[in-house]
């Protein structure tokens, strides 16, 4: 049976990926941080097949401890601060576990997997580190420009995991993701926070939905696409990097105007509220990612359309929101 370790498991990342794990028979291990961290009890609720392992990105013997715990045929980092407008206002923080923890886990893995290592290491790295494009579409080659201390964190992430594969001889990659989203899309990033919005206005509980800058483009794929890209990374005979995205790249205002039309409501900008509150002091304004490598060399297709996530989110705002008025 193989195993995997994924830390971020309490993340929206890590509970896709582990069911993906799971339903291909792996024993899967996730990490958790924290002496009594609420979001591993909805683990261990609905991923009751997950395995919980103490640790911490900033606690390099806790995760030398996981790695001996779970002896991992596979490593997926996963955890991270992951909010690009959180990472302004905590930027030694976000340097330390969005950055440094990517070393961390790969220095335990060259501890815990001794010569001819065989651990296999997934590191996630984001369209965030092409910022301020440097071309359009971006793909692998393209050069980094950060536009926060996320992703200068996330730079270092990227090139610490190619050093490692380099130096040591390990079988380390990076998926390069471009926005993906869901239902479990925490309520802080903009497409959840809109979804959820648009329900309760809907229902009559909420009555504008307060955002900052609309104009930015994304490339928004489905979260549950993703994480078979991630796995079928590490299923190669080379370790090698890759995009993922969906190739389409759509406004803010956009994904905002078709969350509303989901629910009939067609004169949206009467609900919005901007405030320089939700602006961030440098923006990363076009994001649109080619993904003809992962295409052609893990046959990997994004497979949900803009629409129909936009659709699947608010439906499932709408269900969560009117059980709750029921109650
Ligand atoms: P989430 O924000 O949903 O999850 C982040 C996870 O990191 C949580 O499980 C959190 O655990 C964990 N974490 C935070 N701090 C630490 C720490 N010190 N030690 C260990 N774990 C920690 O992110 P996503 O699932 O959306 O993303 C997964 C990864 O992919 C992240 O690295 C993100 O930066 C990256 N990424 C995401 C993209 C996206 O569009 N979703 C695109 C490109 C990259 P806790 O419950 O303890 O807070
Ligand atoms: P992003 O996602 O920064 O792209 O990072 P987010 O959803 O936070 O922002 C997307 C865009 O929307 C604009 N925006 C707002 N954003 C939020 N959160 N709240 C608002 O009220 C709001 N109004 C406008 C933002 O300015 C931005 O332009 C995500 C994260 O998952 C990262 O971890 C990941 O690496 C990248 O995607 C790829």
């Amino acid at each position: 049976m193989p195993s995997a370790l994924i830390t971020g498991i309490t993340g929206q990342d890590g509970q896709y990926l582990a069911e993906l794990l799971h339903s291909m028979d792996y024993k899967v291990y996730g990490m958790v941080r924290g002496q009594r961290n609420p979001r591993a009890d909805i683990i261990q609720r609905e991923l009751p097949f997950v395995e919980l392992v103490s640790g911490d990105l900033q606690d390099l013997s806790s995760l030398i401890a996981a790695l001996e715990y779970s002896q991992p045929d596979e490593v997926y980092n996963l955890g991270a601060i992951s909010f690009v407008a959180l990472s302004f206002k905590q930027a030694e923080l976000t340097a330390d576990v969005t950055g440094l923890g990517v070393l961390r886990m790969l220095e335990a893995i060259r501890l815990v997997g001794g010569q001819n290592n065989p651990i296999r290491f997934y590191q996630a790295s984001s369209s965030e580190m092409f910022g301020k494009v440097r071309e359009t579409p971006q793909n692998e080659l393209t050069p980094f420009y950060p536009r926060s201390p996320y992703g200068t964190a996330k730079v270092f992430g990227h090139h610490t995991t190619v050093n490692y594969r380099e130096s040591y001889d390990l079988y380390a990659c990076s998926g390069i993701l471009f926005n993906h989203e869901s239902p479990r899309r925490g309520i802080e990033f903009v497409t959840r926070k809109v979804t959820n919005a648009v329900a309760r206005i809907k229902l009559g509980l909420q009555s504008e939905l307060v955002l900052g800058d609309l104009s930015p483009r994304r490339d928004w794929g489905y979260a549950g696409d993703y994480v078979k890209a991630m796995w079928a990374m590490l299923q190669q005979d080379e370790p090698r990097d890759y995009v993922v995205a969906t190739g389409q790249t759509h406004q803010v205002s956009e994904f905002v105007r078709l969350a509303f039309a989901a629910v009939g409501i067609e004169d949206w900008e009467r609900y919005i509220r901007q405030d320089e509150r939700f602006m961030r002091p440098s923006e990363v304004d076009l994001l649109i990612g080619d993904c003809s490598k992962a295409g052609d060399e893990l046959g990997w297709r994004p497979e949900v359309a803009f629409d129909e996530l936009v659709k699947m989110m608010v439906e499932n705002d709408m269900a969560i929101e009117s059980a709750n008025l029921d109650r």
